[in-house]
């Protein structure tokens, strides 16, 4: 079993998308042992995205993350982390496949509806920057 991070991003929690997201995780086979919504200040979301701190993109995607509400998550199965990136998509919305989460509620490179860790280290640190030991007991 791996547990990985996950999240619903701002334009897809204003759009209304989540509770068709959280059916397709269920759907996937991969459990929700965490969840809450909360709205990032931005000091909040640089720490989230700290490894990106020096891309051109960071500050637009900073303004993008704290323009609204999130739900953050912690998804539970064999082989979590990659298979929650696969039903997420790649991470340009727009070349998506229709049948990605990405494919179906995104929009583009930066407004594409959900994250997903990267690897055991980053999904760690993720986790643990969003719960604490006592909100991970599962469902
Ligand atoms: P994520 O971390 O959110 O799961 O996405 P990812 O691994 O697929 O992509 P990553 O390279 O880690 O980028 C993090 C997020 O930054 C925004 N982005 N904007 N304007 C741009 O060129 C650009 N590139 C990336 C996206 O919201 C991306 O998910
Ligand atoms: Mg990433």
């Amino acid at each position: 079993m791996q547990r990985t991070f996950a999240v619903i991003k701002p334009d897809a929690v204003a759009a209304g998308h989540q509770g068709n997201i959280i059916a397709a995780i269920q759907e996937s086979g991969l459990k929700v042992v965490a969840l809450k919504t909360l709205h990032l200040t931005e000091a909040q979301a640089k720490g989230f995205y700290h490894v990106h701190a020096e891309r051109p993109f960071f500050g637009d995607l900073v303004k993008f993350m704290t323009e609204g509400p999130i739900v953050a998550m912690v998804l539970e199965g064999e082989n979590g982390i990659k298979r929650w990136r696969d039903l997420m998509g790649p991470t340009n919305a727009a070349e998506a496949p229709a049948d990605t989460l990405r494919g179906r509620f995104g929009t583009n490179i930066e407004r594409n509806a959900t994250h997903g860790s990267d690897a055991v280290e980053t999904a760690a640190f993720e986790i643990g920057y969003f719960f604490n030991g006592l909100e991970l007991a599962g469902l």
